[in-house]
């Protein structure tokens, strides 16, 4: 199958979900990071980023907790994600696919993949950094970069890299991601939003979103992980299990 036919596939499985899926070639995330955040496969080999959206949580999430049993110490939002990828293993079985996620760590802690790096160079979403501002204000304050999405801000997550391990892909081309924020004062304001105050999530509406997270959704998110399954059972999406 050709590159269009499994982005194809991809979204067909993965779309009625809320996840969106973009293209990418290994040699593009490599040409822009340090060799030690490479990632060991050809630079032509073929990999797709994955997005969750705010509808996801409706889509995915809920019918999830509905219909799967629950693992006791994962995330329940990284089991429902790693369900959907399993599904997707089960429609490419005669391909060899890595799929690495956005918690993955190496044993030194370093990530095995920055989300945000992939999500740009795919061109799903542009990747605003300390670099992508002249004259900043922030001295020797560490600044972290953040990734807008055209239609949704803020408003996603950025969950997996599939590698098809064996696909080529030499003529894909290169998508740029959209510069929604070509001002500096925009792109300014953006980073001191979510460097400094990511809490309140106003950083996720740099402007108007197609679509945002739900009060319920938000409310999910800002639960400190340890309390979100309590959370669920109080809106009766989880049943406690019986002691035993
Ligand atoms: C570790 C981590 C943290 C740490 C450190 C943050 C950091 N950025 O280093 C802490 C705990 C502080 C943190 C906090 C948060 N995080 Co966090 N975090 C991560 C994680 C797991 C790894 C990030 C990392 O270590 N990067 C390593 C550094 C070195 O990468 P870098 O700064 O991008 O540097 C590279 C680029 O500059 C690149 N590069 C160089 N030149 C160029 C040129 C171009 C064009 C490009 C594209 C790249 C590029 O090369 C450098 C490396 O060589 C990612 C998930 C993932 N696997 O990526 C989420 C992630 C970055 N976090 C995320 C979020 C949302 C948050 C929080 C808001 C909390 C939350 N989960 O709700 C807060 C907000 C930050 C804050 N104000 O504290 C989101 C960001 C989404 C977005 N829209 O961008 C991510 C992607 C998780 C996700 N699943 O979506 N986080």
């Amino acid at each position: 199958m050709t590159h269009v036919g499994l982005k194809e596939q991809l979204q067909k499985v993965l779309d009625p979900f809320g996840f969106e899926v973009y293209p990418f070639k290994i040699g593009w995330y490599n040409a822009v990071l340090e060799p030690t955040f490479y990632l060991s496969y050809n630079e032509d080999t073929l990999a797709f980023v994955i997005l969750s959206t705010p509808s996801m949580f409706e889509k995915a999430f809920k019918p999830f907790l509905n219909e799967q049993k629950l693992e006791h110490v994962r995330d329940p939002i990284d089991q429902c994600v790693a369900y959907h990828m399993s599904l997707v293993k089960e429609v490419f079985p005669c391909y060899k696919l890595d799929i690495i996620y956005d918690y993955e760590l190496h044993p030194n802690r370093r990530p095995k993949v920055l989300m945000q790096t992939a999500a740009h160079i795919s061109g799903a979403t542009y990747y605003y950094q300390r670099k992508d501002v002249q004259h900043d204000p922030w001295g020797d304050k560490k600044i972290y970069g953040v990734c807008i999405h055209p239609q949704f801000g803020g408003w996603f997550a950025i969950r997996a890299v599939l590698v098809f391990t064996e696909v080529q892909a030499p003529a894909l081309e290169h998508t740029l991601p959209l510069d929604c924020l070509p001002s500096h004062e925009q792109r300014i304001q953006l980073l001191e939003q979510f460097n400094f105050n990511w809490k309140d999530g106003k950083y996720r509406d740099v402007f108007p979103p197609k679509e945002k997270y739900s009060p319920e959704q938000t409310l999910y998110f800002a639960t400190p992980p340890a309390e979100r399954r309590k959370l669920l059972e109080t809106w009766g999406q989880l049943h406690s299990s019986p002691a035993c």
